[in-house]
């Protein structure tokens, strides 16, 4: 496997395994909170993100690569309020996706079109997930401080279909 794309995936694992870890901290926070509609979102979510590094871990151990297990930071354990948590939110995938374009420009450069062909799957999953957090960030400016419109929110968030099951794909090899 290309050496550079190769850098690039892993580089991308420890951005998957962060972004689970990341999750699943909000996730605790907001448990703590009394908001179990939104713990069960994020905890879910925390799932999907450690599938996106699973598929990433397989796909380049199968090309001829070699998979980096990350060691990975402490994340939060205190957040703000919970537009500021999604306000981070909607941030922190705006950085995943500049990662994923810069993946697609790499497998390019490379003319690695296998891979390219690949991180498609990434640069739309990119795309559900910038678009759910700032539907979700809007939704809690427009509550503001109104502790019954954040009630119904934090119990719609439990009921909603936006409760993914984990994995919303196959993993390479399985
Ligand atoms: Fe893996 O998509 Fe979010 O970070």
């Amino acid at each position: 496997m290309n050496k550079r794309v190769e850098n690039a995936l892993n580089d991308q694992i420890e951005k998957e395994a962060s972004s689970s870890q990341f999750y699943l901290a909000m996730a605790s926070w907001a448990e703590t909170q009394g908001l179990n509609g939104t713990a069960k979102f994020l905890y879910t979510h925390s799932d999907e993100e450690r599938f996106h590094m699973l598929k990433l871990v397989k796909f380049v151990n199968e090309r001829g690569g070699t998979a980096v297990v990350p060691g990975l930071d402490c994340p939060a354990k205190e957040f703000k309020t919970l537009e500021n948590v999604f306000q981070l939110l909607l941030e922190h995938e705006l950085r995943v996706t500049d990662s994923i374009n810069n993946l697609v420009d790499v497998c390019l450069q490379e003319k690695d079109y296998t891979t390219h062909n690949f991180i498609q799957w990434y640069v739309s999953e990119q795309l559900e997930e910038e678009a759910l957090a700032r539907t979700i960030l809007d939704k809690i400016k427009l509550i503001g401080g109104d502790n019954a419109g954040l009630y119904l929110f934090d119990r719609d968030l439990e009921n909603s279909s936006i409760q993914a099951e984990p994995s919303s794909g196959t993993l390479p090899g399985m």
